[in-house]
């Protein structure tokens, strides 16, 4: 941390926590403005998601050239990804390459967590206090904490006999692991297990895979990219970049206009096909417009993929036992390379909770109703308190002393992604209400940080100190990001995208389904309408900094 990035007596006019995509990003932008950014970063270094999440078998499933930050066309131009979908060393070299280039790093203060956040409504400004003890008075608070950063941890009876090692994906070592040669357990088959169990059944002893629920998996079908295909896509990025920021994913695919039940089937099977060579998480969804909306259309995608599985696998039980029977895509779809063939190897077991569930775990490894599996290391694949689990562990305080865990109490809220009513001055990055986990994350964080970034200039421009979304505004737009949810079959799964594995969460489904063309236009227009929704007042900080 530099003198650069806070003043002296540890005040600066913008906070951001996390130093992920978005953290950079936003400290990027702050800085632009001319503004003091201070910077916490709980891990030792930048990159987020693709620091935290360094278990085998890591990779993005947006295409590489799309997961990145379009907002500087040199940084585009110097950057070579060497595969369709990176792995994530890749990717946080990218990140550590961005943090340097824009010398964004002595902005962060790292090893460092935010343990609460609390509004002093005398001085107008934000207090907030890290671990160390340190309180950093500011006029903007920008908390950058990512969706899927809160590793939900193991709650298994006796985790602490166990003699060997476990671990978790989403908070893997830096030092390397060693599991050649080892007999390894993985709990956890969504895209964290399915990437972990295909990269590592080749060179471990034993690997058995604990399955609760299957989950379906598209193939990747990586490849490496080569110098003509990046530079002719760097040849025309900005239409790229355009047409990702106005589809509804973020990406630069078509969106489906035709419905499954209007073909034949024959047509329809054509369709699928092409989609599977393609690869990709949209393999089988953008065949169709209908997949998330008519149980009939996704059952057609739900039996092709069921069928890949049976030609695949070549134990039919173990195919039965693999194939999964909710609404294809409800739950995030993996996307793998080689994934159902690892179950030919004689080395790989699968192990089927739902009928044989977890007793306890003792010295040796797992014990389950039917069985002792004895190993040397047990991954934990089992996923994240997502969506809310980062910004409820620091305590958050608004006005009046309101919490946001009081503000959540009934499910995310949040008015346009970035904002929660009652917090002046904070803004989310991808929250409640925004697109967010269900399109190409990269495309969201930029449009959130330009958003913020825009009314902070306009604030400036107009003497304005204070931002707020209103309450009844963050209702109506809660009302119609429901109701947009309900017309499709995404909040009948038992998804962590409506907090349906953390035990009593209330359900919510607070995602933003329409996509990031129609979010961004409400955006745009609710600036267009004067900041609509949203109270802008001169407030009286006597906090900020001179230029603010
Ligand atoms: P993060 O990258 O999660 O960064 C948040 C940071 O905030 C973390 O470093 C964390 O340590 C820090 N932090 C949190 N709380 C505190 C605190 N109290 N104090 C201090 N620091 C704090 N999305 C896609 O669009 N495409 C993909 O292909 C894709 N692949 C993924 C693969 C994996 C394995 C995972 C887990 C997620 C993936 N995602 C993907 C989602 C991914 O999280 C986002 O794409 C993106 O990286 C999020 O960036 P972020 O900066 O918002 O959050
Ligand atoms: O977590 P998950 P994840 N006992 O929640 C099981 C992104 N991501 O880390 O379905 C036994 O999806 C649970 O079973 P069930 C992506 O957005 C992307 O894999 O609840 N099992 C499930 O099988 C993704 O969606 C990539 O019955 C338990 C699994 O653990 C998100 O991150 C790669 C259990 C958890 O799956 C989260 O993915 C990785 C228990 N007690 C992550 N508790 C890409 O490829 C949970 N499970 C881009």
């Amino acid at each position: 941390m530099t003198q650069q990035a806070a003043n002296e007596d540890t005040r600066a006019d913008v906070v951001v926590v996390g130093a992920g995509f978005a953290g950079l990003y936003a400290v990027y932008r702050m800085r632009t403005l001319g503004l003091s950014v201070y910077g916490i970063e709980r891990a030792p270094g930048v990159g987020g998601t693709w620091h935290w999440n360094r278990y085998p078998g890591a990779r993005c499933d947006i295409e590489s050239l799309d997961y990145c930050y379009g907002f500087d066309d040199e940084l585009l131009a110097e950057w070579r990804w060497t595969e369709r979908y990176a792995a994530q060393p890749e990717i946080l070299a990218y990140l550590d390459h961005v943090a340097d280039r824009f010398d964004l790093r002595p902005h962060f203060e790292f090893n460092t967590s935010v343990a609460s956040v609390i509004w002093n409504e005398a001085t107008k400004s934000w207090l907030v206090t890290t671990d160390h003890g340190e309180t950093i008075e500011c006029a903007y608070v920008i908390m950058a904490t990512g969706n899927l950063s809160s590793p939900q941890p193991p709650a298994i009876d006796g985790l602490n006999d166990f003699k060997g090692t476990w671990l978790h994906t989403g908070n893997w070592p830096i030092e390397p692991v060693e599991l050649a040669g080892k007999k390894v357990a993985v709990v956890g088959t969504g895209s964290s297990g399915i990437q972990t169990c295909t990269a590592i059944a080749p060179i471990v002893d034993e690997l058995y895979v604990l399955q609760r629920t299957p989950n379906y998996s598209m193939p990747a079908q990586n490849r490496p990219l080569g110098d003509d295909e990046v530079n002719s896509v760097l040849a025309n990025y900005r239409e790229r970049r355009t047409i990702c920021e106005w589809s509804d994913a973020g990406t630069p695919m078509p969106d489906p206009t035709e419905s499954a039940l209007s073909v034949s089937a024959q047509e329809r099977r054509r369709r699928y096909e092409q989609g599977w060579q393609m690869g990709g998480i949209s393999s089988l969804s953008f065949a169709f417009n209908d997949m998330f909306r008519s149980e009939e259309a996704n059952g057609f995608a739900q039996d092709f993929a069921r069928e890949q599985i049976r030609s695949m696998v070549q134990d039919p039980a173990v195919a039965e036992l693999l194939s999964p029977h909710h609404h294809i895509g409800t739950k995030r779809t993996c996307v793998d390379t080689g994934y159902y063939q690892i179950y030919n190897q004689p080395n790989v077991h699968l192990v089927d909770l739902k009928s044989e569930p977890i007793v306890r775990m003792n010295p040796g490894g797992i014990e389950t109703t039917d069985q002792q599996i004895d190993v040397d290391v047990v991954i934990f694949a089992i996923g994240f308190d997502a969506i809310t689990g980062a910004l409820a562990d620091v305590d958050i305080r608004g006005v009046d002393g309101f919490t946001l865990n009081e503000a959540w109490a009934n499910g995310p809220v949040g008015y346009l992604g970035v904002q929660v009513a009652g917090f002046p001055n904070l803004f989310t990055i991808t929250g409640p209400g925004s697109p967010s986990v269900l399109s190409n994350m990269v495309i969201s964080i930029e449009q959130h940080v330009d958003w913020i970034t825009e009314a902070i200039v306009h604030m400036r421009a107009v003497g304005f100190k204070r931002i707020e979304a209103t309450g009844a505004a963050q209702e109506r737009w809660m009302a119609h990001v429901v109701e947009l949810a309900n017309q499709t079959l995404y909040p009948k799964a038992n998804s962590w995208y409506v907090g349906a594995n953390i035990p009593g969460r209330q359900r919510l489904f607070s995602v933003y389904i329409a996509g990031c063309g129609p979010f961004r236009a409400e955006c745009n227009r609710v600036v267009e309408a004067g900041y609509e929704g949203f109270e802008l007042s001169r407030g009286t900080s006597d906090r900020e900094s001179a230029h603010v």
